[in-house]
């Protein structure tokens, strides 16, 4: 007997994923052909490269790599997100960063819910990018207010969703039953609704504001606007999306392409238009469309230690500051090449990222240094074990997002006349205090699963302590 009569969230997540993207297959089919390519890539990519076969099975990755997905949602409300982080945290998923995207003219901010512990990120790395619409950032005083009605009139959550997580909260988890029922409520709160809860005029004068205010408010729920698979080699799988009648943009966010992946590169097809119904006051439903749901591919590599990073934000902006326009089809190859100009400065192998204290890491005995054991000096220092192959190291993953790249995928959607300019400061303090609680700090994280590895390292090869970089 194993003692706990509740399912562990990890399983709760695993199973909410899978199910949302089911259903996200049969609401948006042509994401389900994008999980295909993926999946087909994924499969060539390991037969190629028997050294990335074998990395991936070292640290675990390759058991998470076909149920690897995130997807992205858009509340209105305080309440709506603190609803939302309790929903999450019944899946064992936290809060983890804050994103501000009104500098880039997006009218939210954000966090990533997420599994936060190693070993439970490798049953079920399942992200969601949630943001919280600012609707202080909208001008119009009687459009804002408005809004405010609409949002106040809504309920985005199922009465047992609500009882589910407050059953949670009483007893410290769900049973097999309890979860199962869970993840079907849990399910309706994403799902599309084609009948919008606005007239035509009205939904046209929210679109006019901003197309995202339009989404977030004119709806009953917070549709999932995107899944995004992983993905071994993002640029195979880009310049392939078109022989399958899917049309990418323009060009890929994040970092170019390097021998040593960092932190997360992407690129998504655009958003479908889609037909809706608008209600107007005598209750007559007229035909109409709205454009919010797309496909997005991920490919993630190594996650930065704030130096890292530092450099990566730098090398960005320069290249930007360089370019002077938005990436469209016409200058792509031009981006492409000045932004793989700027990152020659970022060193582009694992050992240099490690020494330079780049780039976080997971540190593995090997069977040579577990035979040594009883012959070695406990005072041996990380860098010797290295050097004499007893330890071995791996990147680690990096399991969040990137807001320049964020921006980026939203601006893709919203079409260029779109491009509204906020001087608002960011708000973080705010966002927390709408969430109800503080959002943890990625960095951290990184740190403790680096230096856990080290610790479980000492411990297996008999030495007193190794210290790992400490950024
Ligand atoms: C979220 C866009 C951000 C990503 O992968 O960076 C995102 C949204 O469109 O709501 O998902
Ligand atoms: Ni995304």
């Amino acid at each position: 007997m194993s003692g706990s009569p509740f399912v562990s969230p990890n399983d709760i997540r695993a199973k909410f994923s899978r199910a949302l993207s089911a259903m996200y297959q049969k609401e948006v089919p042509l994401y389900g052909e994008l999980l295909d390519l993926v999946a087909e890539t994924n499969r060539q990519m390991l037969s190629e490269d028997a050294a990335l076969a074998h990395c991936l099975q070292i640290t675990g990755e390759i058991g998470r790599l076909t149920m690897e997905r995130h997807g992205a949602i858009r509340v209105g409300t305080a309440q709506e997100l603190q609803t939302l982080r309790q929903l999450f945290n019944v899946m064992g998923m936290s809060p983890v960063g804050y994103y501000d995207l009104s500098t880039a003219g997006v009218p939210v901010h954000s966090t990533a819910f997420r599994a936060v512990h190693e070993s439970d990120l490798e049953v079920s790395p399942f992200r969601v990018f949630t943001s919280l619409l600012r609707l202080e950032l909208i001008e119009n005083p009687p459009l804002r207010q408005q809004a405010e009605k609409l949002l106040a009139q809504r309920s985005i959550f199922t009465t047992r969703t609500h009882e589910l997580i407050a059953l949670h909260e009483a007893e410290g988890g769900l049973t097999t039953e309890q979860a199962n029922e869970f993840v079907e409520q849990a399910l309706e709160t994403f799902s599309w609704h084609s009948v919008a809860t606005v007239s035509a005029s009205e939904y046209q004068q929210l679109h006019d504001q901003h197309r995202l205010i339009a989404d977030v408010v004119a709806f009953k729920g917070p549709h999932i606007n995107h899944l995004t698979p992983r993905t071994l080699d993002i640029d195979r799988v880009q310049s392939a999306m078109p022989e399958r009648g899917i049309c990418p943009k323009a060009v890929i966010e994040g970092p170019p392409l390097r021998k040593c992946p960092i932190l997360l590169r992407q690129t998504s097809f655009k958003a479908l238009e889609e037909k809706v119904l608008f209600v107007e006051l005598d209750g007559r439903q007229i035909a109409g469309h709205h454009t919010a749901r797309f496909g997005e591919i991920e490919q993630r590599g190594a996650a930065l230690t704030p130096k890292g990073r530092a450099l990566y934000d730098q090398l960005l902006q320069a290249t930007n500051d360089r370019f002077q326009a938005t990436p469209t089809e016409s200058n792509a190859a031009q981006y492409n090449q000045l932004l793989a100009d700027h990152f020659q400065g970022f060193p582009d192998d694992y050992q240099v990222l490690r020494e330079q204290q780049l780039a976080w890491f997971r540190y593995f005995p090997t069977e040579r240094g577990l035979a040594a054991k009883e012959s070695r000096d406990q005072h041996s220092t990380l860098e010797q074990l290295i050097a004499l192959d007893h330890i071995r190291f791996q990147p680690l993953v990096y399991e969040d997002f990137l807001p320049v790249s964020a921006a980026g995928i939203f601006q893709s959607n919203l079409g260029d006349s779109q491009r509204a300019q906020y001087d608002s400061a960011s708000s973080r303090m705010a966002f927390e205090q709408a969430l109800g609680a503080k959002v943890i700090d990625e960095q951290q994280l990184y740190q403790q699963t680096q230096q856990r590895s080290l610790a479980a390292c000492a411990q297996a090869l008999g030495v007193h302590t190794l210290g790992g970089n400490s950024q």
